[in-house]
């Protein structure tokens, strides 16, 4: 991998960017080895807020630098790693509030030291418990999503608060925003998934908060003791961040940016991202109102698709139901199933449905013809293992049914027996969509003006694309329906083959 600030678009999403060797200078850091205050690196504004440059303080002693009471209580810290900082103290120097996080990483105790440049809330608490239950009262994702950033922007005064979702290509798109009167508006907008290189998005499921007051700040590099290896600063709240990302906020034209972390079901399911153009500080008290407001979303998110997800199932149950019932009046299972042809169209959102049963091919609404059917049914038992299989691009992956776009873009076939080939067949047509990237999304590096780098795109004007040969995506709700109905029909099936063979007995 490449050195961190070493990256370029060919290996940006291996750049350790937990290992930057520095820290962004509005804060100072130390770390300690654990069980003692003897400090092993040092960083940032330790002169202002420690009374000490930071090349002279790896191998001194913390105590001799803090309140005696902090230094004790770091010496007998024991915490686990990989755990978010712990709020130890607030602190006065001078005339200066700091407070004082702790976090254990590796063998080291890392302290981090930020002094308070930014109103605070006058009642946290109280506007924490009022933001909640705001949240928990939405009913839709549109509504909760709304709200989230319109109280975001109203704690932080952040220009832009941007509710970012990432779509099923891990690429991402603006899907609410609160914006002040001067900022122009990203609602909409698609940006590729080379934006966030997986690297980032594996370490915001661990750390929920991103914070850059200043992104033209200057890193302030970690002194270490001989032969430090590289400090993991992961959860760390200074951590600096990747060149490459800073040149990104500022072809954006962005100063200050905040990134807090929706997670649904342990997913990295968006982000949510506060803009502003000059620089802005946040106190620490009001980004953890901030994160906390990001979790309640995060758990409403949950909540609401839980709810969507068991309301399909007990419909998708009762249709089930009423097929089967209906299917009992039937001797053969070719004959049940096409007399209960109408609550199989019935039974998934789609335009058409087709049985492929002991090679006879029956259609109902709109479906490719016979012709068609047999060769998607040649193609579906080389390529589909699997009982139930579905796609929203079939033109594109089967080439057979390339020329159907129009009726068959969309396929979920059901297979109803395991030795001879017979199908259910949903089909759904194409949905020419258009999509408006930020930027060309297939150009999201360009060469610097002097023409020896790459660097993120400069241009994010709209880019208009149209999706052909795409369906409306199968819900996973849809494809759990028809699994469960596969169940219940093999069932069925057996049930039969018990009669039959006791009736020949
Ligand atoms: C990180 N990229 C990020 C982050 C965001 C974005 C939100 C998280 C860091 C933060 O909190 O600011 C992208 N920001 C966006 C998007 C919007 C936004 C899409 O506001 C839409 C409104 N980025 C590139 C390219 C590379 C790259 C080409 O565009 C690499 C060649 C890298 N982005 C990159 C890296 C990080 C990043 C390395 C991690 C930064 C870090 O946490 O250190």
């Amino acid at each position: 991998p490449p050195r961190f600030g070493a990256a370029d678009l060919t290996n940006c999403d291996r750049e350790p960017i937990h290992l930057p060797g520095s820290i962004q200078p509005h804060g100072a850091l130390l770390s300690l080895e654990a069980g003692t205050t003897v400090v092993r690196q040092a960083a940032g504004a330790t002169a202002r807020l420690l009374r000490a440059d930071p090349g002279l303080l790896p191998g001194c002693e913390a105590g001799s630098l803090l309140p005696a009471a902090l230094a004790e209580r770091l010496r007998g810290m024991d915490l686990p790693p990989g755990q978010p900082p712990l709020h130890l103290a607030r602190h006065r120097r001078d005339d200066i509030e700091i407070d004082v996080l702790v976090h254990r990483s590796g063998p080291r105790l890392v302290v981090e030291f930020e002094p308070i440049e930014a109103p605070e809330p006058a009642d946290a608490f109280a506007t924490g418990k009022r933001c909640i239950e705001q949240l928990r009262g939405a009913t839709t994702l549109d509504q909760l999503l709304d709200l989230a950033v319109a109280l975001l922007r109203s704690l932080t005064g952040f220009d832009r608060v941007m509710a970012y979702r990432f779509q099923h290509d891990e690429s991402g798109m603006v899907v609410a925003e609160a914006r002040g009167a001067g900022a122009e508006s990203f609602l909409g907008l698609r940006y590729p998934a080379s934006d966030i290189p997986v690297q980032a998005r594996t370490l915001y499921r661990r750390n929920w908060t991103r914070y850059i007051p200043d992104a033209l700040y200057r890193p302030a590099p970690l002194f270490g003791g001989p032969a430090e290896p590289p400090l993991d600063l992961s959860m760390s709240v200074l951590r600096s961040v990747s060149p490459l990302h800073l040149e990104y906020l500022g072809n954006m034209g962005v100063q200050a940016s905040l990134s807090l972390s929706l997670l649904v079901a342990g997913r990295l399911w968006g982000l949510i991202v506060g803009h502003h153009r000059t620089p802005r500080y946040l106190a620490p008290r009001t980004r953890a109102l901030c994160e906390m407001i990001a979790q309640a979303v995060s758990a409403q998110v949950e909540a609401l698709s839980v709810a969507v997800g068991m309301r399909a199932r007990l419909s998708a149950a009762r249709a089930q139901d009423a097929l089967l019932g209906e299917m009992s009046g039937y001797d053969g299972i070719a004959q049940g199933l096409k007399r209960v042809l109408p609550c199989l169209q019935d039974y998934l959102p789609a335009e058409g449905v087709a049985l492929w049963v002991d090679r006879d091919f029956t259609g109902l609404g709109r479906t490719p013809g016979v012709a068609s059917v047999s060769k998607l049914v040649g193609w579906l038992d080389e390529n589909a293992t699997d009982g139930v299989f579905h796609t929203d691009c079939l033109p594109e992956i089967c080439p057979e049914l390339a020329q159907e776009a129009e009726v068959a873009s969309g396929l979920l076939a059901l297979s109803v027996s395991r030795s001879s080939r017979d199908y259910i067949l949903w089909f759904r047509g194409e949905m020419p969509r258009q999509v408006t990237w930020a930027g060309n999304p297939r150009k999201p590096v360009e060469t610097t003006r002097d023409g020896k780098r790459l660097t993120p795109r400069r241009s994010f004007a709209a880019w208009h694309e149209t999706v052909r040969n795409h369906s409306a995506p199968w819900e996973a709700h849809e494809v759990e329906a028809a699994r469960s109905l596969r169940t219940a029909l093999l069932d069925v099936v057996l049930q039969r083959i018990d009669q039959l063979a006791q009736a020949t007995e």
